[in-house]
């Protein structure tokens, strides 16, 4: 069952809701919970027992929640995530490394989906910006 964190202002605003996503990223057998707590950084935490795998700090808040999949076939999936500095990023959700980084006109506040959407055998990344644009990323830009 999904679940969300929301984060309001005094009162009833709504200030932050981020969904964490849960799947094994480092293929051991054994989920990960990958959130982004209100604020700019990325944690993923052991499934079993929450303790911190790993932080990545991206310097510019994050409103996406991210998703998880195997956007390149080689077996192992990446975390990806929009930040608001106009950016769509794919980590090694094994460690939060680096796999591919795209600029964005605007800030990538939706939420990234992943579907082979033209159907040529490999995902693309679909996400909305804060320019009220849709955008899909194939992978070998
Ligand atoms: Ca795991
Ligand atoms: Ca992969
Ligand atoms: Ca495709």
């Amino acid at each position: 069952m999904p679940f969300c964190v929301s984060a309001f202002y005094a009162g009833t605003a709504l200030y932050w809701n981020v969904c964490p996503i849960i799947g094994d990223g480092d293929g051991d057998g054994h989920p990960e919970v990958y959130i982004s707590p209100p604020g700019s950084q990325m944690l993923c935490l052991n499934g079993a027992n929450g303790n911190l795998k790993w932080g990545r700090d991206f310097q510019s808040y994050i409103y996406s929640s991210p998703a998880l999949a195997d956007i390149d076939g080689d077996g192992k999936p990446e975390l990806i995530i929009g930040t608001n500095n106009n950016a769509v990023w794919a980590l090694n959700a094994e460690d939060g490394s680096t796999s591919w980084v795209y600029a964005l006109p605007s800030n990538a506040t939706g939420s990234p989906a992943v579907a082979d959407i033209d159907r040529d055998g490999k995902a693309e990344v679909v996400i909305g910006a804060n320019n009220l644009k849709v955008y899909a990323l194939d992978y070998d830009f």
